[in-house]
This record gives structure tokens, C-alpha cells and sequence, in this order.
């Protein structure tokens, strides 16, 4: 389709018109987005009939979280007319860049959430029949701001910017029921546009309204009007997104939202095959559901419950939830495996939890050893092994990660089902993080290899023979990325970062495994070892910190204290000035990490060892050419193989090490034999910083005191961190440093979202 200026100028006016009784001269910015988005969707672009006609096997990718970020101009990009939108809005004295205000669709926490966006966009870019089915949330991941150095969380009410791209699909609309409440379910379809090549799928979000029209005797809620309490109890599952990334809070709210997402996307499949007249037992000849991690795994005893319902026996029905689900598992944390309390799920959902029973009983009726087996035990649900049991395949997400599944966290299922377990490594949409956040980086490949890298990343090994040539033009590159960045975070965190300074970035959920904490004892260490000498010519050096703390997380949201304490002592030290710089950014998500990770020179993936599932801003600074400071753990592990270990900086235990060192682990002794790491560790308890809340000294107690001090081994990988992490500021700036930097680009191709889908579509989901 070709695009037209007149007719494109044309469509945005008379939405304009209609929609807000302006015009192209007047509107405000978000009529204005309304608009120019609205044009988009209506004009032929958004066609889905096409590539969601049936006559293809569909897989439905089951999501509590779909982190997408900005839409529009990622949109425009894979419809191939960004600039010309640009240029036709320029010729109205409009500014495209100007929608860098619009608020990210923040509908999920962290990685989970942004990798089954990246999934979706790869698929319809490979023209892999895969939809997306989540949950419309009123409210997504909160607005993080500091006050006074702590966290703040205020509602992030992304709506309202509105939702041009989504078009609510009343028809599709179901009821779900729970015991004491039924809702009305409505899909809010989102198209997700292949990169140029005309596909679109779809991301169905559905939101919870009251079966009857809204009646506003809900507000006599307090009447104990029970028909109002429904209308205002149907409105609140979709509510808000759980803030929480990796611990499991067993509130009902979160059941209900989880139970409400899968009844209503198996609903409306199982309508639409009877409807065509398909036999529902061969539902998976037409579909097949990959659960992201353990949150839609009550999709499982939904669908049993359907099909009996619907004529089929147990087995019947258990047979084709075999062959229909799979599942992924996104950490080993043992408090984020989903449990749920019996009496909670029999309570809410009488029917489903029969089904749970059901499954139970199976498994007792094949004589397994019911101290290994089981999904219900001592009244708790164990959603992760109803999913095991029942599911055709169950993957993690990198070879590490999965290898951890297979011989520690599911060792008995393993054993017992060696076949169902698989590897896909996680991968990143290269569309949105290379050709859209860093575009000129971008064209610099183009001209010495051409453009198939951007649908075939693997192609990008070819700029190996041009690297030489190409350093020149990548640090200029660089340089401007970073110095918009500073410019970003001048305006927006009032922090000055001079652009000669070396970008070391961490950004990612804080998390005490994820250890900040030992970043931040390592610039401690760099600014009294440069305060009292020991320290000489150290390169000049910002630290650019990223993160949100769920807010119930105590420790987290004392890291984040921490580290703003220490941006305020050094940024305001004279002496240190020349050498360091400390900026924790606020309101880190996925529209600040594309302006991040185009900047960085430092990537720091630093958890310990075993912990980190696989990580995937890591394969973004990679791609963006950016060399890893990093333990063995994840997809790192992988990255060294395909760059080369040499062409990263690694340090610290390796899993094996962790496992024996764990069991003596002392780390008292540690610190007994390292003063510069106790005088880092002691601005927790001397003052050095402020503390009215206490929160500092609880944390150098989590280091040092209690039953498992220091449960992440900070203090064990201390000394070999700060080792390696002079080396790799001392080496930047070298010719081998920026090689490194492209040769990390070069072996980057592995890590594309592409080429995970592809062994998704072809292992597990069986579509082409
Ligand atoms: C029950 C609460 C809860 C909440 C979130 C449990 C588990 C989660 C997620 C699994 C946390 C998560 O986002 N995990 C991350 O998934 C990424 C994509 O696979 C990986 O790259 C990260 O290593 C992993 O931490």
C-alpha cells in the first residue's frame, strides 16, 4: 500500500473534526495522537482479515503481562511509513517526536511482560499465526518518583492518553462466573503489525464490566444492596497490574484476575469452534496456548470444565489439554512459584477446582510417588506442577536456566517426563531495539551489509570483516546517543553527566538476587579509594542506575535509598567530581530503556549465579554494541559463547561454586580481611548517610547478620567485581575496547525474538 499525504492529512482532519471539533492547527498533543493513530487504524492498515481468517493452526500466548511500551511510532515504523507520517505531519507544522509524551503502556513489570511483547511482535513479523490474550488493566505498572531519596508509587493511568490503537469488540464479550459474582468479560483487540510485511495479529486485553448495564445504585453499595455490590466488585478485577516481580502474595484479587483473563479467552475460542462446527476433542488442530509462567495456569482446569460441560468426558477432556498447553517457566525463585491455598480456589471456584481434584486423582491413579508428585498437598495448589503434569511441553528460558529445571527445581518431573522439557533462550525484537531505538547505528550497518539483518539477525555477523572501518563512525554514534541521554536525564532528574564519561549502566526490577547492592559497594570503594589516594587516574565514570521496587518489598526499596544517598554524596563532592557521577533515573520502563540502552558502554549483569533465568536487557546492550560485566548466570553464559568470553568482562562464583561455597559461606570473615569493602559496607551504620527510617542499617544487617547473611554472596563476589570492573574502565576507550563493543553486535544474532518464536512454532506449537 502506498501512502498518501493528502488522503492521510485528509483522514486526521476529519477525525479532528468529529472527534474533537478541531483541526490540524489547533488540536493539543493528544488530540493530535488521537487522531493521527485513529487515521492509522482506520485506513487500510489495520487489516486483520487477511492473516486472522482461520483455515491456520493458531497458538494463543496466555499472559498476565504484556509490557509493550509506546505503540505509534514502532507501528508506523513496521507499516513502513514513519517518515512519511513524519513528513506529511512536518508539512502541517506538526512534530511526530512530539508523541514522545504519550504515556508507555506499562501493563506489565518487568521481563516476562516485555518478552511476550517481543514475542508478538516477532511472530507477526515472521508471519507466525500467534495472539496475544491478557488482561486490559485500568491501571498499569505504578509511576515510580523519589522523595527525599525513598520510592514513591502514584497510579499510572496510561488511558489517559487514551487508546487509539485497540478496538473494543462488544460481539466476542462473555460471562465469567465466580461464586459469589458473575462479570462481564469485553476484548479490547490491538493490532500487532509484522515488520513490512502486511501481517497483523492480534493482542486481545479484555476488561471486566458488570453483566448488567452499569446501574448507579452501585454507589448504594453501603446499603448492602447486593446487585450494586456485584456492578462495583465486577470493575475492580481489571483494576490495577500486581506490582509485584517474583514474590507470590496469595491475595483473592489476583486469583480473580487470573481466572477471569483464561475463562473468558477459552469462552470465546471454544464459541467460535462450535460455532463453525468444529469437534472441540481435535480443538488442537486449530490451537494451542503457551502460559507464561505459572499466572494463567488455571487455564488449565478451566478448559476441563468447558469441554465436560460441553459433552466430553474427563479423559476426553484431559487428553486435549495435553496436546493444547504448554508452559513456560520464567524462575526458579521458590517464592514466586504460584501456590494457592485449596480452600481459597474451592471458595471462589467451586467447578475449577473439582477439576484441580480431578487432575489430583489421575495422577494418584498412575501409582506415582505421591512425595514427589503432586499438585494439591497439605491444602495448598501447586500451580507449576498442575502444569508439569498436564502440559505437552515446559520450557525455560535459556540453557542455564533450564538445565537448573531439569536437575534441581523440577528434578522428580524431569525424570519422570524427560521429553516434555525443552530450551528456547529468550530473544529480543531487533526492530525495536536496534532499528527503532538507534536508528543511526542502524543505517551504519545497513551501509556495509544491507538491510536483511533487520528480519534475519543472523546476517549480522557480516559487519565482522567491517569493524575497522567502522569504529570511527560508531563512536561518533555513540557520543550523540550519549549526549542526548545526559540531556534526557538533566531535564529529568537534574543530575549533570558529562558526555566524556564512561555510561555504566544497570537497569532492571531491583531485586536483591539481581545485587545493585554490589554495584553500589563498588562505587564506594571508587570514591574513597579516589578520596584518599589509593585510587589514581580512575576514568571518568558515570553510574546510571534503573529500577522499580515492588512496594512491598523492604529491601528493594532500601537499595533504592541507598544508592540515592550515594548519588547525593558524590555528585556534590568537588574532589570527586572529574571521576564519578551517581544517577538512579526514575520511572524506569521500556520508552527510557530505548533511550538507555542505545547509550550505554557498560552493560552490568551481575546476579548471582543461578538466579537470573535469563535476562534480556543483556542481549539488548549487546546488540546496541555494548560489552557485558557480568557473572555466568542467564543468557550471559551464551552470549560469552557466541562473542567470545574474551570480548566480555566476567567475574565472580560460577552456579558450581555457588552450591558448595553456600554451605560454609561465612561472610564475616570476609570483610574482616578487606577494609576498603567494611569502610563501603559501614556508611549503612555510621552516619555517613541519613537514616531516620532505619532502613540503611537493616540492610548492612541483611549483609552481615541473622541466619543467612549476605544470601546473594555481594561480599563473596566483591573483591573479583571491583577487579574486573577497573579493568573493563581502564581498557574503554582503547581500539580493542571498541572492537569489542561491534563484536558484540557481530555475534548478536542469536538473541533475536525471531529465531526464538521460530523454535516456539516449531517444537512446541507446531504452526507455521
Ligand atoms: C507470582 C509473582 C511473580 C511475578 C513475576 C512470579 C514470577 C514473575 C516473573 C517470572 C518474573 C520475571 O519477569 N522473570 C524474568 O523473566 C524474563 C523473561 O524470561 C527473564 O529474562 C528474567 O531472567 C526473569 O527474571
Amino acid at each position: 500500500m502506498t501512502f498518501e499525504r493528502k488522503q492521510f492529512l485528509a483522514d486526521v482532519g476529519r477525525i479532528l473534526a468529529a472527534d474533537y471539533a478541531t483541526d490540524l492547527s489547533r488540536a493539543t498533543r493528544k488530540e493530535l495522537y488521537n487522531a493521527v493513530s485513529k487515521a492509522v487504524m482506520q485506513g487500510a492498515y489495520a487489516d486483520w482479515s487477511k492473516t486472522s481468517a482461520g483455515g491456520k493452526k493458531r497458538c494463543g500466548y496466555f499472559s498476565a503481562e504484556f509490557l509493550m511500551g509506546r505503540a505509534i511510532f514502532n507501528n508506523l515504523m513496521n507499516l513502513g511509513i514513519l517518515e512519511e507520517v513524519e513528513g506529511a505531519l512536518a508539512s502541517v507544522g506538526q512534530d511526530l517526536n512530539a508523541f514522545e509524551e504519550v504515556e508507555d503502556a506499562a501493563l506489565g513489570n518487568g521481563g516476562l511482560g516485555r518478552l511476550a511483547a517481543c514475542y508478538l511482535e516477532s511472530a507477526a513479523s515472521k508471519g507466525l499465526p500467534l495472539d496475544g490474550y491478557g488482561i486490559r488493566y485500568r491501571y498499569g505498572l505504578f509511576r515510580q518518583t523519589f522523595v527525599d531519596g525513598y520510592q514513591h508509587e502514584e497510579g499510572d493511568d496510561w488511558l489517559r492518553w487514551g487508546d487509539p490503537w485497540s478496538v473494543r469488540v462488544e460481539r466476542d464479550a462473555v460471562t465469567v462466573r465466580f461464586a459469589d459474582l458473575s462479570v462481564r468479560a469485553v476484548p479490547y483487540d490491538t493490532p500487532i503489525f509484522g515488520y513490512r510485511n502486511g501481517v497483523v495479529n492480534t493482542l486481545r486485553l479484555w476488561s471486566s464490566e458488570p453483566v448488567q448495564p452499569f446501574d448507579f445504585s452501585a454507589f448504594n453499595e453501603m446499603k448492602g444492596d447486593s446487585k450494586a455490590k456485584e456492578n462495583f466488585e465486577a470493575t475492580k478485577i481489571c483494576d490495577v497490574l500486581y506490582p509485584n516481580d517474583n514474590t507470590m502474595v496469595g491475595k483473592m484479587l489476583r486469583l480473580r484476575q487470573q481466572y477471569f483473563m483464561v475463562s473468558a479467552s477459552l469462552q470465546d475460542i471454544v464459541r467460535k469452534q462450535k460455532a463453525a462446527g468444529k469437534d472441540l476433542l481435535a480443538l488442537d488442530s486449530d490451537y494451542c496456548f503457551q502460559l507464561n509462567d505459572t499466572h494463567p495456569v488455571i487455564a488449565i482446569p478451566e478448559l476441563l470444565r468447558i469441554l465436560q460441560q460441553e459433552g466430553c468426558t474427563f479423559e476426553e477432556a484431559f487428553g486435549v489439554c495435553s496436546r493444547v498447553f504448554n508452559f513456560t517457566n520464567h524462575t526458579i525463585m521458590a517464592e514466586a512459584l504460584e501456590k494457592w491455598d485449596s480452600l481459597a480456589i474451592a471458595d471462589l471456584l467451586p467447578d475449577v477446582y473439582e477439576q484441580i481434584v480431578g487432575c489430583q486423582k489421575r495422577l494418584e491413579n498412575e501409582g506415582l510417588d505421591g512425595s514427589k508428585f503432586y499438585i494439591i498437598r497439605e491444602g495448598t495448589v501447586h500451580m507449576a506442577n498442575l502444569a508439569i503434569y498436564v502440559a505437552a511441553k515446559v520450557n525455560g528460558v535459556a540453557e542455564i536456566h533450564t538445565n537448573i529445571l531439569k536437575t534441581e527445581t523440577f528434578r522428580d518431573w524431569y525424570e519422570l517426563y524427560p521429553e516434555k522439557f525443552v530450551n528456547i533462550t529468550n530473544g529480543i525484537t531487533p526492530r525495536r531495539w536496534l532499528l527503532l531505538n538507534n536508528p543511526r547505528f542502524a543505517r551504519l550497518i545497513d551501509e556495509k551489509i544491507g538491510t536483511k539483518w533487520h528480519t534475519d539477525l543472523k546476517e549480522i555477523r557480516k559487519i565482522k570483516p567491517h569493524i575497522a572501518d567502522m569504529l570511527p563512525s560508531f563512536q561518533v554514534i555513540k557520543a550523540e546517543n550519549k549526549r542526548k541521554l545526559a540531556a534526557y536525564i538533566k531535564e529529568h532528574e537534574g543530575v549533570e553527566i558529562p558526555e566524556n564519561f564512561i555510561f555504566d549502566v544497570q537497569v532492571k526490577r531491583l531485586h536483591e538476587y539481581k545485587r545493585q547492592m554490589l554495584n553500589a559497594l563498588s562505587i564506594l570503594y571508587f570514591y574513597y579509594g579516589i578520596k584518599d589516594g589509593s585510587i589514581t587516574d580512575f576514568p571518568p565514570t558515570a553510574f546510571i542506575f534503573g529500577a522499580k521496587a515492588a512496594p512491598g518489598y523492604y529491601m528493594a526499596k532500601a537499595i533504592i535509598k541507598f544508592i540515592n544517598e550515594i548519588a547525593k554524596l558524590v555528585n556534590s563532592d568537588e574532589e570527586v567530581a572529574p571521576y564519578l557521577r551517581v544517577v538512579f533515573v526514575q520511572n524506569y520502563n521500556v520508552s527510557y530503556a530505548e533511550k538507555i540502552v542505545c547509550a550505554a558502554d557498560v552493560s552490568e549483569q551481575i546476579s548471582m549465579a543461578g538466579m537470573e533465568a535469563s535476562g534480556t536487557s543483556n542481549m539488548k546492550f549487546m546488540l546496541n554494541g555494548t560489552v557485558t560485566l557480568g557473572t555466568m548466570d542467564g543468557a550471559n553464559v551464551e552470549i560469552c559463547e557466541e562473542a567470545g568470553a574474551e570480548n566480555e568482562y566476567i567475574f565472580g562464583a560460577t552456579v558450581d561454586e555457588v552450591a558448595t561455597i553456600k554451605r560454609f559461606y561465612w561472610p564475616l570473615e570476609i570483610i574482616g580481611q578487606n577494609p576498603a569493602l567494611k569502610r563501603a559496607l559501614d556508611t549503612m551504620i555510621d552516619g555517613t548517610f541519613s537514616d531516620e527510617a532505619g532502613s540503611l542499617k537493616k540492610l548492612h544487617e541483611s549483609l552481615t547478620a541473622g541466619h543467612t547473611p549476605d544470601r546473594y554472596l555481594v561480599l563473596l563476589d566483591f573483591a573479583d567485581y571491583v577487579r574486573v570492573k577497573e579493568e573493563l574502565l581502564r581498557d574503554y576507550g582503547t581500539e580493542e575496547f571498541w572492537t569489542k563493543c561491534l563484536l558484540n553486535t557481530s555475534a548478536a544474532g542469536k538473541f533475536s525474538a525471531d529465531r526464538a518464536v521460530s523454535e516456539y512454532a516449531k517444537l512446541i506449537w507446531h504452526i507455521k
